[in-house]
Order: C-alpha cells, then sequence, then structure tokens
C-alpha cells in the first residue's frame, strides 16, 4: 500500500497528459530494444529517426500509461483488470511477458528522468511491477500462453 502511495502522490502530471509520457515510453522501449517495436504490426515499419513525435506511438502510449495509472489505483486488488488484460494479451496480441519487464523499467527511468518519480517513488514502482507481472503470468498460464 505505501508502495502505491509514494507512486501516485506525483502522478498528477501523468494523467493529465498521458499522450505526452506514453510517447516518451514507447519511443525509449522501441530504441533500447528494437525487438519490441516489431511486437506491433501498426509500428513496424516506422524509422528510428520518425519515432519521436508519431502520433500513433503517442496514442499507444497513452493506452498503456493509462491502464497503470488504474492499475497502480486498485492498489493491488487489480484482479479484475488484469484478467481481462492478460487474455487479450496472450490470446490475441501474444505479447511475450518479458516485454512487460522491459517497458516496466522504460517506465521507471523516463518518469525518473522526467520528475515525477523521486528516488523513493522510483523504488516503490519497481517493487510494483513484479506484482502486476507475476498476476499477467498467471493470467497467461490459464491460457496456455507461457510468453
Ligand atoms: O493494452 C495494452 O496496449 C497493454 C497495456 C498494459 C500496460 C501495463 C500492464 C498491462 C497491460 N500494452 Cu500495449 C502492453 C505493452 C506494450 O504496449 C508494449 C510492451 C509491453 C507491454
Amino acid at each position: 500500500m505505501a508502495d502505491y502511495d509514494a507512486v501516485l502522490k506525483n502522478w498528477g502530471p501523468v494523467d493529465a497528459d498521458p499522450a505526452k509520457y506514453g510517447g516518451l515510453v514507447l519511443v525509449r522501449l522501441f530504441t533500447e530494444h528494437p525487438e519490441t517495436q516489431k511486437l506491433f504490426p501498426k509500428f513496424a515499419g516506422i524509422a528510428h529517426g520518425d519515432l519521436a513525435g508519431n502520433a500513433a506511438i503517442s496514442a499507444h502510449g497513452a493506452i498503456v500509461l493509462k491502464k497503470l495509472s488504474e492499475l497502480l489505483k486498485a492498489k493491488g486488488s487489480h484482479g479484475a483488470i488484469i484478467k481481462p488484460l492478460a487474455q487479450s494479451h496472450a490470446t490475441k496480441h501474444k505479447i511475450p511477458i518479458n516485454n512487460f519487464r522491459l517497458i516496466g523499467d522504460v517506465i521507471v527511468k523516463v518518469l525518473g528522468e522526467k520528475g515525477i518519480l523521486d528516488a523513493a517513488g522510483q523504488h516503490a514502482l519497481n517493487n510494483i511491477f513484479p506484482i502486476i507481472i507475476g498476476d499477467l503470468e498467471a493470467g497467461y498460464k490459464e491460457h496456455g500462453f507461457s510468453g
């Protein structure tokens, strides 16, 4: 609980502009881990130099950060949110679970750089991601996708 509060206390700017921060996160993910860009058919063909400022990438980044906000605000009681996410990502999008670890690390780093998360907030979010990912992974297994 304390970890969720440590992250959420300065979360206002992310709620106010999820496309801005989400775009930064996805551009960093695709730059640092180019294989992740190929998981998204609609982004696979975008040249690296054109990632920043791409409207479709920001739009998807907004979806990712809004989903993360929802999960954080559930403060651990996130079973009803995780279940459909696990189902769609295991059976439809087929996103191997390790990609969630990669994007989690990028989110902590980018939000740290942007001053959203102080050192305690970064530490707290680093504690929270394994909980979310562990629950996603359990959902993946129910659908027979080991990721
Ligand atoms: O939906 C979607 O899109 C997803 C969201 C989420 C977030 C967090 C947790 C869970 C879920 N996604 Cu997209 C995801 C991902 C991406 O994009 C990338 C990489 C990895 C993952």
